[in-house]
């Protein structure tokens, strides 16, 4: 029998995710937005906008021209406020010894303030372990990247199904993945999936887009969307409420 979000985060091990399931019911909204805009002001405006409607910000720190320590003390600001989940998507692929340092220093210190980052699989297990030593105490929480959304992308076949069991060694801090679908030996691992759009099915540089409804119903539990939202000419309101019911009213359909 289907699970709701709210009876699924009680069974998870990873704080952060039991967090965000939690919150998920609460604000009936299964949407990330993916803030993939270059100036703080631009980034601050629009996720106060969406706020009210998401359960995760999706953001990518290092494309911000003027980032700086008070971007990060407002944008927790806008956390309190709007009560959602922070996802660096700094998608890590180097040995452990590296990635922790990127993960921890540097200028932006992502562990202090990201409540979920993710990793490609490709150096191995010892991605997670240098991570985890960063991140767990933290009880923060790590999507390993299976799928990816892009055309001609490598993460299929064998490689998906090794990063799979690479998330099973390590369910205390692996809580998910990036994927188009979720995996049948792993049904608890939450499922966030990028590459959404109502309105086009690609974009010119490789990005290929599905509807919120036909990624529900193939078992993602959360939908990402970016420039569908924020993009030239749309108003972020309208559209987060749109995706934000869309993807909903996709996750009730479930249990009809
Ligand atoms: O396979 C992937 C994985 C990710 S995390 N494909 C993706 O598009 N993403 C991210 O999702 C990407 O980095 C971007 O931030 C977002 C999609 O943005 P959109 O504007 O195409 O909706």
């Amino acid at each position: 029998m289907t699970k709701t979000y709210g009876e699924r985060a009680t069974s998870l091990p990873n704080k952060t995710a039991q967090e965000l399931f939690t919150l998920m019911e609460r604000k009936k909204s299964n949407l990330a937005v993916a803030l993939d805009v270059t100036t703080k002001q631009e980034f601050l405006d629009i996720a106060d906008k969406v706020g009210p409607y998401i359960c995760c910000l999706k953001t990518h720190i290092d494309i911000l021209e003027d980032f700086d320590q008070d971007l990060i003390d407002k944008l927790k600001k806008l956390q309190k406020k709007h009560d959602f989940i922070i996802f660096e998507d700094r998608k890590f692929a180097d040995i452990g010894n590296t990635v922790k340092h990127q993960y921890s220093k540097g200028i932006y210190k992502i562990a202090e303030w990201a409540d979920i980052v993710d990793a490609h699989a490709i150096p191995g297990d010892g991605i997670i372990t240098g991570l985890k030593e960063i991140g767990l105490p933290l009880n923060r929480g790590l999507l390993l990247l299976a799928e990816m959304s892009s055309k001609g992308n490598l993460a299929t076949g064998a490689y998906t199904e090794a990063t799979i069991e690479m998330a099973k060694r390590h369910k205390d801090f692996v809580i998910g993945f990036i994927s188009g679908k979720k995996f049948n030996s792993c049904e608890e691992l939450i499922i966030m999936t990028p590459g959404i759009s109502l309105d086009i099915s690609n974009d010119d540089l490789g990005q290929q887009y599905k509807t919120p409804r036909n990624v529900i119903e193939n078992g993602s539990d959360i939908i990402i969307v970016g420039r569908g939202i924020y993009g030239k000419g749309k108003d972020a309101v309208v559209e987060a409420q749109r995706y934000r019911n869309a993807g909903w009213e996709a996750y009730l359909k479930k249990f009809e």
